[in-house]
């Protein structure tokens, strides 16, 4: 899989936290969010020994690959490389984007945790392929880190043009003012690998995303039919009517975009061209030009 990743796909990522759910396995926790559609998984061991590491690693590639899904290591790039990851995630005080794009060459995804706007910046330059935003909220699983709040997660959303994840202290609580933010992507780690259901938790983290895009592509629509409305068509050059007996310049290029121009188009109204009436059905089919003698005449009154 490794770089030819659909990032499209890829909009909860869950990271491993053994200690958040004692007397039941790794694997099988990571599973469950497979099975609830998280679309990236991160093996993240700081206690564990490398012998430890190592076969959790090569367990939950056997895992991601059955379900498809990248499979990022922490902390160990010779491990990433060992089990065939898909890549690596560094933290501020691992080894450089540099040294790891060499040890893992152009294939690997390198993911780097930053927090602060010259940490987006920087990574991006030094060619991170995604960076983790956080922690947005104070989090037991980073302890002592001091929250970057929603004000980083919109800031990154302006800054950086590779994906980035959200992290940090995200439950079903708080995701939507994450995303409202700007995060495309979120990254939870206690809230779901911790919860009694963890495949529950990831579908309710996913329809919020879903959600949020389905008001963002119904807000795009809204403005561009709300852009032609308002603009509508602009002509090349001014033209100069005769609007009701007075001379009148307009850029509108149709008798529609006139009316608009006006704040008359909703108005119970006739309209003429040089002495006939124009159906309100042909306003937009109607060109204008130069010497034209619109007439706009009002209904007043019910009726
Ligand atoms: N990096 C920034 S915050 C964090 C990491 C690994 C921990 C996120 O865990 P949780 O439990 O979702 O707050
Ligand atoms: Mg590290």
């Amino acid at each position: 899989m490794s770089k030819r990743v659909d990032w499209e796909q890829i909009r909860l990522y869950v990271i491993t936290a053994q200690d958040a759910h004692p007397g039941k396995s790794v694997i099988d926790v990571m599973e469950q969010t497979l099975i609830g559609g998280a679309g990236m998984l991160q093996l993240r061991n700081k206690t564990g020994s490398r012998s430890e590491v190592l076969e959790q690693a090569w367990a939950l590639r056997a895992l991601t690959r059955r379900y498809g899904v990248p499979f990022i290591v922490n902390d160990y790039p010779d491990i990433a490389l060992e089990v065939d990851a898909d890549g690596v995630h560094l933290g501020q005080d691992d080894m450089s984007i540099k040294e790891a794009r060499t040890l893992l060459g152009d294939d690997k995804i390198i993911g780097i945790s930053t927090h602060f706007a010259e940490h987006a910046v920087q990574a991006e330059r030094e060619g991170a392929d995604y960076i983790g935003v956080g922690p947005v909220f104070p989090t037991n699983t980073k302890p002592g880190k001091a929250a970057v709040t929603t004000a980083y997660v919109a800031e990154a959303a302006s800054l950086v043009s590779i994906p980035f994840v959200a992290i940090g202290g995200i439950t079903t609580d708080n995701a939507d003012a994450v995303i409202s933010a700007g995060a495309k992507r979120l990254c939870a780690v206690s809230a779901i690998v911790g919860s009694e259901d963890p495949a529950a938790v990831c579908r309710e983290l996913l329809q919020k995303l879903k959600a949020a895009d389905r008001a963002e592509e119904s807000s795009n629509a809204n403005a561009i039919a709300n852009e032609r409305e308002t603009s509508g068509h602009k002509a090349e050059e001014n033209v100069t009517l005769s609007l009701n007996g007075s001379s009148y310049q307009t850029r509108s290029a149709t008798l529609d975009c006139l009316l608009a121009e006006l704040g008359q188009r909703d108005k119970r109204l006739v309209a003429e061209v040089d002495g006939e009436i124009v159906p309100r059905s042909r306003w937009q089919e109607t060109a204008l030009a130069d010497g034209l003698r619109i007439e706009l005449i009002q209904f007043v009154g019910g009726g």
